[in-house]
């Protein structure tokens, strides 16, 4: 077992899954001021540290994504962010890419970028005790979409952020997002996706990724969010589970799903649903940032000096997802 398989697996075994903590501040500003909360470096810590400091992490959570800002960020227990983290028993890991950009010459579709000066930024952010990173590439299904050119360009440049994150010792989780927007059916989001799907490992074979060591972070198979025919949280799961199984290789050790604008109670009980019917050999579970984060958002900001409320809200969440990551949650149990 490598080290890099050794800290994939401590981040996804045991029905642990991941808390997405790294909007950028241009989107956790958006976040904030829904529910009507400055979007000051303060603020965005105090939300953050009370979920870090929680109950949940140390049962559920194996790993929490962060943003620049917040790895930089001294808790009020004067420990460092990553140190707050390791100290519940998850693994710090942080967002590398710096956005997507307009892709030239497919200028609907989008390109992320961020290889220029990666290599001496993550030596950065392994010595803060970063051991996981994450890059996420995303596509849009119209008719024309997502072109060929999108799905080459953003795959390869996957490919070169996982080969520079290994060479510094962490594992890459590979995000490709196809996005929920749109009317097209689920059967169209099964296509594309397993095409952006094995063009990604297609170009992570060629440049070398040691499969074991990486996460693969994709979205679930839904009907867009404005088409007629939507799909039901079985099928959604059975989809999901014909799409990695025919486009992901044996070596990878896990599936940390995204959840993509889902509500919360959908994404639990889809992933629910692909463990209970999980007929393949890769862990499944969650690496979310809206259907962990929704609810605790909410209590948060009715009173923000108020730690207990927010953090128990978060637990709740954790509990119920990782009860789905092992196929064990049901409604009783969501609404006890
Ligand atoms: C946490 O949100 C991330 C978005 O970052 P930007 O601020 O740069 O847009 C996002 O990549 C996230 O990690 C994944 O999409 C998963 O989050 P959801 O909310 O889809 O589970």
């Amino acid at each position: 077992m490598t080290e890099l398989n050794k800290i994939a697996l401590k981040i996804i075994s045991n029905g642990k899954g991941i808390l997405a903590a790294d909007e950028s501040n241009g989107t956790m500003t958006k976040r904030l001021e829904a529910v009507k909360v400055n979007s000051t470096s303060e603020n965005r810590l105090s939300f953050r540290e009370k979920l870090f400091s929680s109950e949940g992490m140390k049962e559920c959570i194996g790993g929490v994504i962060l943003y620049d800002e917040t790895i930089n960020q001294i808790s009020s227990s004067g420990k460092t962010i990553p140190e707050l983290i390791s100290n519940s028993g998850a693994v710090p890991g942080i967002k590398v890419d710096t956005g997507a950009k307009d892709l030239a010459n497919s200028n609907e579709e989008k390109i992320t970028e961020g290889l220029d000066g990666l290599r001496e930024r993550l030596k950065k952010y392994y010595d803060l005790g970063a051991r996981f990173t994450k890059w996420r590439g995303v596509f849009s299904i119209s008719e024309k979409y997502p072109s060929k050119l999108a799905i080459n360009s953003n795959a390869h440049t996957l490919a070169r952020y996982s080969a520079l994150v290994q060479e510094n010792g962490m594992v890459p989780i590979v995000e490709p997002e196809v996005l929920m927007d749109g009317n097209h059916s689920a059967d169209v989001c099964l296509n594309k996706t397993s095409e952006v799907i094995k063009k990604c490992f297609e170009e992570l074979i060629l440049h070398k990724i040691d499969l074991s060591g990486i996460i693969l972070k994709p979205n679930m198979i839904l009907a867009g969010n404005n088409s007629k025919d939507k799909i039901s949280n079985k099928e959604v799961s059975l989809k999901t589970l014909e799409c990695i199984r025919n486009s992901v290789p044996n070596e990878v050790p896990g599936i940390a799903f995204l959840s993509g604008g889902q509500s919360e109670i959908d994404a639990t009980e889809n992933l629910n649903l692909i463990n209970k019917n999980n007929n393949t050999n890769f862990i499944m579970t969650y690496s979310y940032g809206r259907a962990l984060q929704q609810s605790a958002l909410k209590v948060w900001s009715k009173n923000i000096e108020d730690e207990k409320a927010t953090q128990n809200t978060f637990n709740h969440r954790a509990k119920m997802c990782t009860l789905a990551a092992q196929g064990k949650w049901s409604n009783e149990l969501e609404n006890k």
